[in-house]
């Protein structure tokens, strides 16, 4: 008697190809776990869903470009799966979208909810809560693409009174995709109008001086539970979309060597804004570590977090005691249990 799940993966965003090697790696593991039994559905890079015998080229290939229907096909989600397992990173796969389409078809899901996976998709309203609630993060100043035409000098004006350097992002994305740092208040109008490319709004951050990125992984639906906490190490200006996805150019420390105390402040600010933000199965949570002050800063969760074996959440919960195979089943039981929990 095992539980059928079915694994999404690819999908629209810049991780697509990311989030195929993830769904790989899962097949492998359920294939190894008695009671899982996996099947995955790939969406095509232009959002179109394949089918199930379709997608086996798309793992093989590790890309899905052309192909595929306008929805989830050949499948009724609510009555063939037990469970299914959202592995798409971005816009369309981590902010609530489809975490939508399968509370509409009733099935249990892995991880957040349509809430916790909206807010924390979007870096504004994550602030915006993070800041009601204390929760130390950097200065900020958000606009829309509106209120620049409209009044670009007030805008300047505001991002000036944050020290510089600064980073200007679109609201709504990851992958460090429209991305970047203006050193100089000279490069934030290219900056400002790069970011909003990509979204109708953007933020501006105060950068923080000699940052240290330290990340943690969280488990749980009630009472979450916090990993080690892991440090990502390179040699480039920042965490760019080329040192994320060019193999060698980032380095995972797990756990870091920073010290004990920051840790362990980091690991109670990460459970609660994860509870803040009502998360749900797993999310991992990224903070700016400044030594010299000893300063933490949140600066996101990520719902949908890489999960290869070699993904930064999978090795800080292997670090923490959980091995890649029985996080996935433990996975696949909060997803059950939350479903549960909501009737
Ligand atoms: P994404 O969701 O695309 O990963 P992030 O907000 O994590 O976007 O920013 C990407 C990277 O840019 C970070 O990992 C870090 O290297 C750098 N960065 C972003 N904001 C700041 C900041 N305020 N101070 C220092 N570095 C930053
Ligand atoms: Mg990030
Ligand atoms: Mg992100
Ligand atoms: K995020």
């Amino acid at each position: 008697n095992s539980t059928r799940v079915l694994i999404l993966a690819g999908g629209r965003s810049d991780e697509h190809d990311v989030s195929i090697t993830s769904a790989r790696s899962l097949l492998a593991a359920t294939e190894k776990a008695p009671h899982l039994e996996a099947t995955v559905v790939v969406v095509t890079r232009e959002g179109r869903w394949r089918s199930a015998g379709d997608s086996q080229k798309a793992l093989v290939a590790g890309t899905a470009c052309h192909g595929g229907e306008p929805m989830l096909q050949g499948a009724n989600v609510g009555t063939d799966y037990d469970v299914v397992f959202p592995l798409m990173h971005g816009p369309f796969g981590e902010d609530g979208t489809v975490q939508g389409m399968l509370e509409l078809a009733g099935v249990p899901y892995v991880g957040c909810g349509v809430l916790a996976s909206a807010v924390c998709m979007d870096k504004i309203m994550t602030k915006e809560i993070l800041r009601a609630n204390d929760i130390p993060q950097v200065r900020y100043v958000s606009l829309t693409r509106e209120a620049y035409k409209t009044d670009p000098a007030a805008i300047i004006t505001a991002a000036r009174k944050l020290s510089a350097p600064w980073f200007v992002k679109p609201a709504n994305l990851g992958s460090s995709v429209g991305v970047s740092k203006a050193t100089d208040p000279s490069q934030l109008d290219a900056a400002i109008r790069e970011a909003l490319k990509f979204d109708r709004r953007a933020i501006i951050e105060e950068g923080v001086p000699n940052v240290r990125e330290l990340e943690v992984a969280i488990l749980g639906n009630e009472s979450p539970k916090a990993s080690p906490v892991g440090e990502i190490s390179h040699d480039a200006d920042f965490y760019d979309y080329e040192t994320k996805y060019t193999a060698g150019k980032a380095q995972l420390h797990i756990p870091t060597d920073a010290p004990a105390c920051v840790c362990k402040q980091i690991q109670e600010i990460a459970i609660r804004a994860y509870q803040l933000l009502d998360c749900a199965g797993f999310a991992r949570v990224d903070f700016f570590y400044q030594p010299e002050t000893g300063r933490v800063f949140l600066n996101e969760l990520n719902t949908i977090p890489g999960f290869t074996p070699f993904s930064m959440f999978p090795r800080l919960w292997e670090a923490g005691g959980i091995p890649y195979g029985q996080l996935v089943e433990h996975l696949v039981k909060l997803a059950q249990d939350r479903h549960k929990e909501r009737r």
